[in-house]
């Protein structure tokens, strides 16, 4: 049985859900409030030193980091396929992979917590919010999570953090001009990978920004109708949060609409 510690909206965990329910995998859900810090926990930190989510626990084996832990379960259950056989398309998968670890995931975490759950810590006690953040380890982040809850969209990480983003959204209708999908043939682990970052922009309330991009549109709606999106992320992820990210992403659109062009 695989054991998951995750959280509903977080994208890193929302990837290694998608990878478990295409391929018709059950888990034990261990949910961590990212909020409250759990991800900080003592016993949570001997599992995962990087206080993140998601880890995945197989066969008394603890697994870190999204995407290794996908291509983990690429390698153990390989029955429902999710990379390519040609080498040319892996190679492609894991250039898609590797640009949202390295570069479009640390600005994901700018774009959301200037947005989506600031007002949430903003009503936090002080002494709670400054303890989570003073938790992160890398200072790097630590630093830039400081900066969007105080500042919100107008911390200076933001503009360059919504550009970083947008530059891959462009990538991606790019690349879908000539396929269906980023894995090759069928839904694979670059679509999985990718799918929550453009998720969050729709629960941001960007939703412009992907209409702007006609192909990665007409991809998101057709994962939006696969099975595995229904059971790993709608049947997962809390109404009253997403409409929360919806109305602060509504709220702040003035400000963020300029950046977007
Ligand atoms: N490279 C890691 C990144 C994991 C990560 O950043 N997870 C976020 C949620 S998507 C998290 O747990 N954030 C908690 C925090 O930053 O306090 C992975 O791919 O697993």
């Amino acid at each position: 049985m695989l054991k998951l510690y995750h959280n509903a909206i977080s994208t890193c965990s929302q990837k290694v859900r998608l990878v478990i329910a295409h391929k018709g995998l059950e888990f034990d859900s261990q949910d961590v409030d990212l909020f409250e810090g759990g991800q900080h926990e003592p016993e949570y930190v001997k599992l995962n030193p990087n206080h993140v989510v998601p880890t995945l626990v197989h066969h008394g084996e603890v697994l870190i980091e999204s995407t290794l832990i996908n291509e983990y379960l690429e390698d153990a259950y390989p029955q429902v396929p999710m990379m390519p056989v040609d080498p040319a398309i892996r190679y492609s998968v894991r250039m898609v992979t590797k640009r949202l670890d390295e570069k479009v995931h640390p600005v994901t975490g700018i774009i959301t917590f200037a947005i989506g759950p600031r007002s949430l810590l903003l009503q936090q006690p002080k002494a709670a919010r400054e303890a989570n953040i003073n938790a992160i380890p890398d200072p790097v982040r630590r630093a830039a999570r400081r900066s969007v809850i105080e500042h919100g969209v107008k911390a200076p990480e933001f503009a360059n953090a919504i550009s970083v983003m947008l530059a891959f959204m462009d990538t991606m209708n790019e690349s879908l001009e000539e396929k269906i999908w980023l894995s090759g043939e069928s839904f694979g682990l670059a679509d999985a990978a990718a799918l929550p970052y453009v998720l969050r922009l729709d629960h941001l309330a960007m939703t412009s920004v992907l209409e702007a991009r006609p192909h990665l549109m007409v991809w998101y709606q057709r994962v939006q109708a696969l099975n595995c999106f229904e059971t790993a992320v709608t049947a997962r992820l809390a109404p009253p949060l997403v409409e929360m990210f919806r109305k602060n992403g509504e709220a702040v659109w003035a400000d963020v609409e300029p950046m977007t062009h």
